[in-house]
């Protein structure tokens, strides 16, 4: 058994968080993850708050374990959200694409736990201070929004700088990812990639077809002229916005572009204008199975290379 302090605070079995991925991390893909051990995280993404408001109910009427939900900042509802996961008495909130800054205390006020996902040092330091009860530290190995640091490097200096618990994210679908981030001093993971492909998760097939046959170099970032460098699958689409956006139109025209182009991938399938979120990870993604397998063998395999890396360093060290 894996068990981490992360387990302690979110009062889950296994330290495996599933990524709150917008129009992805659906009631039925979290309720599943939760129910398995791990925490689901529902993906507020840019969806209304009567959407997420019922999305909670739903998930709610499927578990009785921890679960969370995800709010993106840069939604124009992130602050409706809040409110939202308030009334309903949601235990955990994560945000992520921003600095959440005020908004932890009025979470914390209501005994919500919060936790930020950060992809610099110099925010976790700043939202350690701020009253963040854990850190997801997301490298940019990672699909859709990301930073600019790898989860190598991002996942020690985040733990070294902080005290409160640090979930690794960004290029981890297995259990020697789990085995190494907890090396690299994190107490848990968050994978995202991964569950696209659970029997639960709700996106269109070709989705997780796509992510199942992906190699090492099957994704691209796109999106860096407008600040914020999104990773997905290499396809017609992701090519298509790349090259607009080297062709120098006005940003108005290349959000027109995108728009919709996630719900597109997510409900359609549509390989020609849908734009599939996904991280490097996803060639290490090999079969569908249901949110339980998926934690089990996580689980296994990382206990397995834990002890194959101890046997490693004996022999090794001459033992
Ligand atoms: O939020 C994510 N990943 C996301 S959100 C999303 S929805 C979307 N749709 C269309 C275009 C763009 C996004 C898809 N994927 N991950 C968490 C994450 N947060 N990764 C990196 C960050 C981050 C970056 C900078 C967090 C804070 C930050 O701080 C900047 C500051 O203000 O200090």
């Amino acid at each position: 058994m894996i068990h981490t302090r992360l387990c302690e605070l979110l009062g889950i079995t296994h330290p495996i968080i599933q990524g709150g991925m917008a129009w992805v991390a659906t009631a039925e893909l979290s309720a599943a993850v939760s129910q398995a051990g791990g925490l689901g995280v529902l993906g507020g993404g840019n969806a209304p708050p009567d959407y997420v408001r019922d999305q909670i109910r739903a998930l709610r009427r499927l578990t009785d374990r921890p679960f969370g939900v995800n709010v993106p900042l840069f939604s124009e509802f992130a602050d409706d959200i809040m409110t939202v996961c308030i009334e309903e008495k949601v235990p955990i909130v994560s945000t992520g694409a921003g600095n959440p800054g005020p908004a932890i205390k009025r979470l914390k006020a209501e005994g919500i736990i919060v936790i930020p996902v950060v992809a610099s040092v110099a925010l976790a330091k700043r939202l350690q201070k701020s009253g963040a009860d854990a850190l997801v530290a997301e490298g940019m190995e990672a699909g859709g929004h990301i930073g600019d640091v790898g989860t190598m490097a991002l996942i020690p200096q985040v733990s070294a700088a902080v005290d409160i618990p640090v979930i690794a994210a960004g290029g981890i679908s297995t259990g020697s990812g789990l085995a190494a981030s907890l090396m690299l001093g994190a107490a848990g993971i968050q994978m995202g990639t991964r569950f696209i492909c659970a029997d639960e998760c709700l996106a269109h097939d070709n989705y997780k077809t796509h992510i199942v046959r992906a190699s090492d170099r099957s994704t691209m970032t796109s999106g860096a002229s407008l600040g914020h460098p999104v990773r997905s699958l290499r396809s017609p689409m992701s090519r298509k916005y790349a090259e607009l956006e080297r062709s120098g139109i006005t940003e108005e025209e290349l959000i027109a572009f995108g728009t919709g182009a996630l719900r597109r991938a997510m409900q359609d399938g549509d390989w020609d204008t849908g734009t599939f979120m996904a991280g490097q990870s996803a060639g290490l993604v090999s079969a569908i199975m249901s949110c339980q397998a998926i934690i089990e063998e996580v689980i296994a395999d990382a206990e397995a290379a834990l002890n194959a890396g101890a046997g490693y360093i004996r022999q090794n060290a001459g033992e």
